[in-house]
């Protein structure tokens, strides 16, 4: 018995097959769970001075502004627990975040109602595509807290956005701007052939079939 719980305790990725029947509908085709929590960005990891840091909106808004980060803390905060998708092929289920819904943020915003797509801008020269109707759902999040702790620095504090239903890349690390535009416009990774929506569930990992996605890559990077 207590062998078991310790060897379960050691085992970091399980595949599919072997995740508990109650979870399995919950990981999505060709992922593997992780109880660990990889690191993965492009270039280095930014440090700020909360003092200094800011959030600008712009584009298609009746007004640009910018936020701090204390305003942000002083809008209604939310808590949620979803699974988290990476198109390296790894998942991460009931994870716990802490944040702004953006949904409650929209209001202060003065989107203009042509406005249909959002580019999120964030360091270091990162940028990914979301419709904005899917930043609308309950789950997404301006996230600064994750399991109960404030974001570390390498997963993105002090805030990052969280889309829970699509690939991984497109919650934003070290965000900094929230762009309204009419029309979509491709992102960092959107436009280095991945797919433009990515929904996991339906594997929508590149924007043509003809790429693929290494089994293991993910190992490999750095953890939590
Ligand atoms: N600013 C920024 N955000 C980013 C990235 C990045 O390179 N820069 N990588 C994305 C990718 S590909 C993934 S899988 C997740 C990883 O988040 P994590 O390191 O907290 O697991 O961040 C996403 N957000
Ligand atoms: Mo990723």
């Amino acid at each position: 018995m207590h062998n078991k719980a310790e060897r379960l305790k050691k085992v970091t990725a399980v595949r599919k097959a072997d995740v508990a029947p109650g979870l399995a509908h919950r990981v999505p085709p060709g992922q593997t769970v992780t109880e660990r929590f990889p690191i993965l960005h492009e270039g280095d990891v930014p440090r700020y001075d909360p003092g200094s840091w800011s959030l600008r909106v712009f584009g298609e808004v009746e007004q640009e502004r910018a936020f701090g980060f204390e305003e942000l803390l002083a809008l209604p905060q939310t808590k949620i627990v979803c699974d988290i998708h990476c198109v390296t092929r790894w998942s991460k289920l009931d994870t716990e975040w802490e944040g702004v819904k953006f949904t409650d943020l929209l209001p202060l915003l003065g989107a203009k109602p042509g406005a249909k797509h959002v580019m999120i801008h964030a360091d270091e020269d990162y940028d990914t595509n979301v419709p904005l109707e899917d930043l609308l759902r309950d789950d997404v999040l301006l996230a600064h807290r994750f399991d109960g702790e404030p974001l570390t620095d390498k997963h993105g504090w002090p805030l990052r956005l969280l889309v829970p239903h699509l690939y991984f890349w497109k919650s934003a690390k070290w965000i900094r701007g929230i762009e309204f535009m009419k029309e979509d416009r491709p992102g960092f990774w959107e436009r280095n052939g991945f797919h433009n929506y990515a929904d996991p569930f339906e594997e929508q990992r590149f924007a043509s079939d003809e790429n693929m996605m290494p089994e293991d890559e993910w190992i490999k990077k750095e953890f939590d």
